[in-house]
C-alpha cells in the first residue's frame, strides 16, 4: 500500500524566487511543501537514527581527526553534548525516502528553479545535529563532491524542525556559484581537504563574517531552500539544550549535465562504469524522476 502524501506543491514558485536563485545561486521557498511530508520523513528518518549502522556519527569523526591528524575541528566547544550524524543515498533501501526523492514535489521545484526538462536524482543526505551539537558544518561547495560537470546540478534542503542560527542554520555565500571555480571536498567537520581531491582550496569563511555577504534563513517545516551546486556553503553548530535540527537534503541534476570524474571524491558503484564526459542518462542509481 502507498501512503506517501500527494506531489503537489501547496503553492506555485514565483518568478522573484528563480530570479534569486539565478543571481544568488540559493532560494528560500518558505510554506512550499505539504506538511504531511515532514510527519512522513520524520518517522523514517527515526528508523535510520535507530539503526546502529543507519547513519555516520561526525562529532566522532571529528574527534578522531583531531587526535590522529592533528586537525583543527570546527567546534564552538571542546565538548559537544549532541552529535552530529549524517549518511547518503538512504533513498535506495528505503521506501520513504525514495518516495521523498521521487515522488514528492521536490523534482519539479528542482526543474522550475533550474529550467530543465529533465532532473536526475544523484543522492540523498541526512544531516542531523542533536541539541548541544557543538560542531559546525564547514564551509564547501557540493560540487567537488560530486561526479558531475554541469550548470543544471542543485540541492534542496528540507528542515523537519523549526531551524535558526541557535540550532544551525545553513549559511550561504552570496552568488559563489558564479566563480567558475570547483573547491575541493574537505571532511565536513574540517577545513582540511579530502585525500588525493583536486581543485582550488575553499576560502577560510567565519560564520559571523560582516564583510563577507553571507545569507541565512530562518526556517519552518514545509520550507525548502535550494541552492545551486556550486555556491559555497556551512552550517553553525546546535547550541540549543532542548531543540532537535533535523534536514534531508536532496541533489538532483538536469540538462545537459555529464559525468566528471573527481578523484579522491566519494564514488558510487555506477561510477565504476562511465567515463568523464558520458551524459547522465536514466539509470536505476541515477534515476530520472521529472521528464523525459
Ligand atoms: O545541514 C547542514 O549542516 C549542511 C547542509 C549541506 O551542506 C548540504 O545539504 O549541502
Amino acid at each position: 500500500m502507498d501512503s506517501r502524501p500527494n506531489s503537489d506543491l501547496i503553492r506555485s514558485i514565483t518568478q522573484s524566487e528563480i530570479a534569486s536563485f539565478v543571481s544568488d545561486g540559493v532560494v528560500h521557498l518558505p510554506g512550499i511543501l505539504d506538511i504531511d511530508w515532514i510527519y512522513f520523513l520524520r518517522t523514517a528518518l527515526e528508523e535510520v537514527i535507530d539503526d546502529p549502522n543507519g547513519l555516520a556519527d561526525l562529532t566522532e569523526l571529528g574527534r578522531n581527526l583531531t587526535a590522529n591528524e592533528g586537525f583543527n575541528v570546527l567546534s564552538d566547544s571542546d565538548v559537544s553534548s549532541g552529535r552530529f550524524l549524517s549518511g547518503v543515498d538512504h533513498w535506495k533501501d528505503n521506501e520513504s525516502f525514495a518516495a521523498f526523492a521521487k515522488f514528492s514535489p521536490l523534482p519539479l521545484v528542482a526543474a522550475e528553479l533550474m529550467n530543465s526538462k529533465s532532473v536526475y536524482l544523484y543522492e540523498d543526505s541526512i544531516l542531523v545535529k542533536e541539541p548541544g551539537t557543538s560542531e559546525k558544518t564547514a564551509f564547501h561547495q557540493d560540487l567537488g563532491y560530486f561526479h558531475l560537470e554541469g550548470e543544471k546540478i542543485c540541492t534542496v534542503w528540507a528542515p523537519l524542525d523549526e531551524v535558526d542560527s541557535e540550532t544551525g542554520s545553513v549559511v550561504y555565500l552570496r552568488s559563489s556559484h558564479k566563480s567558475n571555480k570547483v573547491f575541493k571536498p574537505n571532511w565536513f567537520v574540517a577545513n582540511e581537504s579530502l585525500p588525493n581531491t583536486e581543485g582550488n582550496e575553499i576560502p577560510k569563511i567565519e560564520m559571523d563574517n560582516k564583510e563577507m555577504d553571507l545569507i541565512r534563513f530562518d526556517t519552518r517545516p514545509g520550507d525548502l531552500i535550494v541552492h545551486h551546486a556550486a555556491t559555497i556553503h556551512g552550517a553553525g553548530a546546535n547550541h540549543s539544550i532542548s531543540r532537535r535540527r533535523r534536514a534531508v537534503s536532496v541533489r538532483y541534476c538536469g540538462d545537459g549535465v555529464t559525468y566528471k570524474i573527481r578523484p579522491g571524491a566519494p564514488l558510487k558503484a555506477h561510477h565504476e562504469n562511465v567515463r568523464t564526459g558520458d551524459p547522465v542518462v536514466s539509470h536505476p542509481d541515477c534515476p530520472l524522476v521529472w521528464g523525459n
